[in-house]
């Protein structure tokens, strides 16, 4: 078969947020988040890139929008920044900041390009990580206020909203190994609670979508990856255990199945004490309904028993041994398919939409002006292929985001590693599309993606 066609209706679309794209910090009334305090941390971001000017999407927008149309793009997935809407995370909304966002997805319209919004991309404004941040219970209501009012303005055109992205990062990264804003290190409690909060808040928000009465769906995303031992041996299949439970049954679960699962709540209670913070009630919240699980795949995890180590066990750099990206990440396109099938059996009855997967490589402009990135056409043709594997095993997969329309601020990385079908000269911000591009718009104006090896960006 040299061509894999897509079904009706399925939705083709890039990604990007608000704080590795936008820049313009401090314009409009925008407040500080926590993204902000953390590039300003000395030794924290490589480089010590900051997110001041990024691609320059706030004043460059339009001509972005135009660049998605190129490409075929049917959604756009952005995410809204919380304190250009809120500066200090609660109280009057800025106007000014909400206006940006209004312009952003009435272009998109006029383009045919449908707006698939996230909530929280990690930017929590710094006055409300003053007062604890996502370990704070009151940043479920603020979460929740915030919301309420991006749902109001923009809720009769947005088709698809997303409440938060990737929590486990935000959670365990920002509040556990401090490589993330906001740089808390070393506290399992505090990550869990920030990730119960960050569930909690998510199903409130849920909630205030549909008293709301607005015409689209709403869901949550998750990075997920399917795990294997790095031996046969008892050890290392306990590890995977405790590994998926800890990287995707603690997402999942609480979302999905209204509650937490029951061997991890042991394992956490004794690594970190009673899990106090969890108040009757709170996962049935959290469980809300969704309409749809927006699903970031980009590498397996495959694990190691280490004893001795603080999960007492270890996630091995590279995966297997095969080819990796400019950020050493397993190219493994099959645990895509993997993953998807999973969730389908898993968790029946919830739509997926790949929300991000896409490849870090070191791109370079060439003398002939092309930037060409054999390695990404290659990479998401056998990642759309394996999306298609899915599809026919029986998962209700509706779309499909490629990360990301553009290079931008890779958050600690700074702007080395880049994810983008459009190359971004951080000199001049001119936008440059790749090779891929062209593969990107091949496909997705099709809905088909062709297998013939030979094909380079052919659909
Ligand atoms: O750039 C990030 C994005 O913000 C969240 N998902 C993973 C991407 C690549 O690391």
């Amino acid at each position: 078969m040299d061509e894999l066609r897509f079904p009706d209706g399925f939705t083709w679309g890039l990604a990007t947020s608000a704080y590795q794209i936008e820049g313009a910090v401090d314009r409009d009334g925008r407040g500080e988040s926590v993204w902000d305090r953390y590039c300003r941390t000395p030794g924290k971001v490589v480089d010590g890139a900051t997110g001041d000017v990024a691609c320059d999407h706030y004043d460059r927008f339009e001509a972005d929008v135009d660049l998605l149309a190129d490409l075929g793009a049917g959604s756009y997935r952005f995410s809204v920044s919380w304190a250009r809407v809120l500066p200090t995370g609660t109280g009057p909304a800025n106007t000014r900041g909400l206006d940006f966002y209004d312009r952003l997805v009435d272009r998109l319209l006029e383009h045919g390009i449908a707006p698939t919004v996230t909530l929280n991309h990690w930017d929590l404004p710094q006055a409300l990580q003053d007062e604890g941040g996502w370990t704070a219970r009151a940043t479920v209501e603020r979460f929740d206020e915030y919301a309420g009012v991006v749902f109001a303005r923009l809720g009769d055109r947005v088709v698809r909203w997303i409440t938060h992205n990737e929590p486990w990062c935000v959670a365990f990264l920002g509040y556990w190994r401090g490589v993330h804003a906001p740089g808390v290190s070393g506290d399992l409690v505090a990550a869990l609670r920030a990730a119960h909060h960050l569930h909690l808040s998510h199903g409130r928000a849920v909630r205030t979508y549909r008293e709301q009465g607005h015409p689209g769906e709403i869901g949550i995303t998750l990075n997920l990856a399917p795990h294997s031992p790095d031996s046969d041996s008892d050890a290392d299949r306990e590890a995977v255990r405790l590994s998926d439970g800890y990287f995707n049954r603690w997402f999942l679960d609480p979302v999905l199945r209204g509650s937490y699962p029951d061997d991890m709540v042991d394992h956490f209670s004794r690594l970190a004490g009673p899990l106090d913070f969890v108040a009757p009630g709170d996962t049935a919240e959290a469980a809300a309904g969704i309409d749809f699980l927006g699903v970031n795949y980009y590498q397996p995890r495959v694990v190691r028993a280490t004893p001795g180590h603080d999960l007492g066990y270890e996630v091995l750099e590279g995966g297997s041994g095969g080819a990796t990206t400019s950020m050493g990440w397993e190219i493994a396109p099959g645990g895509l398919t993997e993953l998807l099938i999973r969730l389908a059996h898993d968790y029946p009855g919830t739509p997926l939409f790949v929300t991000e997967n896409g490849v870090a490589l070191e791109d370079r402009l060439a003398d002939d002006g092309a930037v060409h990135d054999p390695v990404r056409v290659d990479f998401l043709r056998n990642h759309f292929a394996a999306a298609h594997r899915a599809i026919e095993a029986g998962a209700d997969l509706r779309g499909y985001f490629v990360w990301s329309l553009m290079d931008n601020f890779e958050w600690a990385l700074g702007y080395r590693p880049r994810f983008g079908v459009v190359y971004v000269d951080f000199q001049t911000l001119r936008r440059i599309p790749k090779d891929s591009a062209a593969l990107v718009r091949a496909v997705f104006t099709r809905n088909a993606v062709g297998m013939d090896p030979g094909g380079g960006a052919s659909a």
